[in-house]
This record gives C-alpha cells, sequence and structure tokens, in this order.
C-alpha cells in the first residue's frame, strides 16, 4: 500500500498533525512524518518531494504556519497530489497561512483544507488513496457511518440536555 508522507514546517506544528495521524492509524495507513521547512531546510524539502514517489508515497501532506509556501514548494518538485493545511499562527489567527497556501498560482495544485485541519486533510488523503484501494474505500465508508451515527446520537440527546439547562 502506498504511504503518506507527511511534512510540517516546524515541530510546533505537531498538535496538527496528530489530528492527521490519529485518523491515519485509524484507518491503517502508512505513513511517515517529518520536519522540513522551505525557508530553513529548502534541501531536505525538495529531496523529499523530488524522492517521494519512488520512495513509496501516494500522497503528500504538508503543514506550515505564517509565510506558508512549504505545501506550494513540495508540490512544485512532485506530480504526487500535495494536501496543504495552513497552521494557525501568533498573529492574523492563521489567515496569512491560509492565503499563503491556498493561493497557488497555475500550474501547481495544492488541495488546501481548513485553518488546522489535520483531520480533514487525512481523510482526504485516504479518499485518493482508495480510489485504486478497495478494503479501504470500505474501511472510510465504515468510518463515514460510524461518524454519522455519532451525531445522530448527539441528535437524539441533545433536547433533554438542553430542557434540562433551563
Ligand atoms: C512555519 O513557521 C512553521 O510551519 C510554523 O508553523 C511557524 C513557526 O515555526 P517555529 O518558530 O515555531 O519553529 O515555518
Amino acid at each position: 500500500m502506498k504511504k503518506v508522507g507527511i511534512v510540517m514546517g516546524s515541530d510546533s506544528d505537531l498538535p496538527v498533525i496528530q489530528k492527521a495521524t490519529n485518523i491515519l492509524k485509524e484507518l491503517d495507513i502508512p505513513f511517515e512524518v517529518h520536519v522540513y521547512s522551505a525557508h530553513r531546510t529548502p534541501l531536505q524539502a525538495h529531496d523529499f518531494a523530488a524522492n517521494a514517489r519512488e520512495n513509496g508515497f501516494g500522497v503528500l501532506i504538508c503543514a506550515a504556519g505564517m509565510a506558508a509556501h512549504l505545501a506550494g514548494a513540495v508540490a512544485a518538485n512532485t506530480t504526487l497530489p500535495v494536501i496543504g493545511i495552513p497552521c494557525k499562527g501568533p498573529v492574523l489567527e492563521g489567515l496569512d497561512a491560509l492565503l499563503s497556501t491556498v493561493q497557488m498560482p497555475s500550474g501547481i495544485p495544492v488541495a488546501t483544507v481548513g485553518v488546522n485541519g489535520g483531520a480533514n486533510a487525512a481523510l482526504l488523503a485516504a479518499e485518493i488513496l482508495a480510489v485504486t484501494d478497495e478494503a479501504l474505500a470500505e474501511r472510510l465508508a465504515k468510518k463515514r457511518a460510524a461518524d454519522t451515527e455519532a451525531v445522530l446520537k448527539k441528535d437524539a440527546g441533545i433536547l433533554a440536555r438542553v430542557k434540562s439547562e433551563e
């Protein structure tokens, strides 16, 4: 099975990445995690992207904050699908990273999820791999059904909860 490659610009992005790795573990998808920065370690980020396909990766997730060029820089060096996670930084509530990640010029796509959207990044990566992996598609369908069931349980309890708070 193809692996998911995860790159974060700094280890301070780890809490966002853990939302992704929890889901990848749940779906039994192999992954690797690295800290490579587009700015601080550009050569390592380049080499990882350029060799990712031959190293067994099927999709890449890149998380970075502030002037978040990591996803675009990785995407520039591979034709694997790249999912970008803009991370919330100390100022601007992550809008800086969101725009840096999502506003890719035509020709080098980055599939951008919401600010700190580690869970959706993993689910999107799983859906991409599941295009050619029936067993994974079944695991995804089961997870979707379980997640739906959890929301329906909340629906069943919400009226009683609100009434008891009146
Ligand atoms: C980005 O700068 C990283 O992705 C991180 O979100 C942000 C801050 O990095 P640190 O100063 O915490 O290492 O490159």
